[in-house]
């Protein structure tokens, strides 16, 4: 196995919550680059050397970058596992994993990045109140499709145990829970969010 040489370029509240979440429950060794979240600006020019469209997170492993919080959960347990937020081809839940893997970065993401933007990033005389209704309305269909089609009676999203699926999935709900838009949410997606955010692993990734 290569040794690792990881750098984790980070903000607090930001998706570098996904790839630290990982790192801590893989329990790599790794250091934290704090980025400074300058809205237009993200860390400067320095960081734009790194990440040209000046979001977080960045992993850095050596000489090589990795952005997208997702894909650098999968790049540090397949490159440093085997782990078991990995789930297998050969294993039965692979075409669940695969799916919900993708569904927090994939479709409930522009949903949730509506609502955040239009209830709270933007300055208010940019909001817009259809729009952010509208947000709204599709993040509750989302959320029953999580209690659904997502957990029905499963503790997890896959494969009977903890994966990066979860890690995928979890991080919208925390930007829901900041918005104060996870109150009416299915029992079923609350119990969930209670219990993987009781994990050491998560209170270390979502701490500053
Ligand atoms: N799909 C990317 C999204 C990255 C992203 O948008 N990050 C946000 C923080 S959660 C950011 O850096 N925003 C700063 C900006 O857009 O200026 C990922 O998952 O890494």
């Amino acid at each position: 196995m290569t040794t690792p040489d990881l750098a984790l370029y980070h903000a607090p509240m930001t998706r570098s919550i996904r790839p630290r979440w990982a790192l801590e429950e893989m329990g790599l060794p790794y250091r934290m680059e704090m980025v400074s979240f300058d809205r237009g600006n993200v860390g400067g020019e320095e960081y734009r050397a790194i990440n040209p469209l000046q979001k977080v997170p960045a992993l850095t492993d050596g000489g090589a970058v990795i952005l997208e919080s997702v894909a650098i959960v999968e790049y540090l347990g397949n490159r440093y596992g085997p782990s078991p937020l990995i789930v297998r081809p050969e294993e039965d839940d692979y075409p669940r994993y695969l799916e919900w893997l993708h569904y927090g970065e994939g479709s409930m993401s522009m949903s949730v990045n509506l609502l955040l933007a239009h209830t709270m990033l933007l300055p208010e005389k940019h909001r817009n109140p259809q729009l952010a209704q509208w947000a709204k309305a599709e993040v509750g269909k989302h959320l029953a499709h999580i209690a659904g089609r997502g957990l029905d009676g499963r503790e997890h999203m896959a494969a009977g145990r903890f994966t990066a699926a979860d890690i995928s999935v979890t991080y919208m709900l925390y930007l829901l829970k900041l918005m104060g838009q996870l109150e009416d949410a299915p029992e079923a997606v609350k119990a969930y969010w209670t219990r993987l955010t009781a994990m050491d692993s998560w209170k270390t990734a979502s701490g500053r």
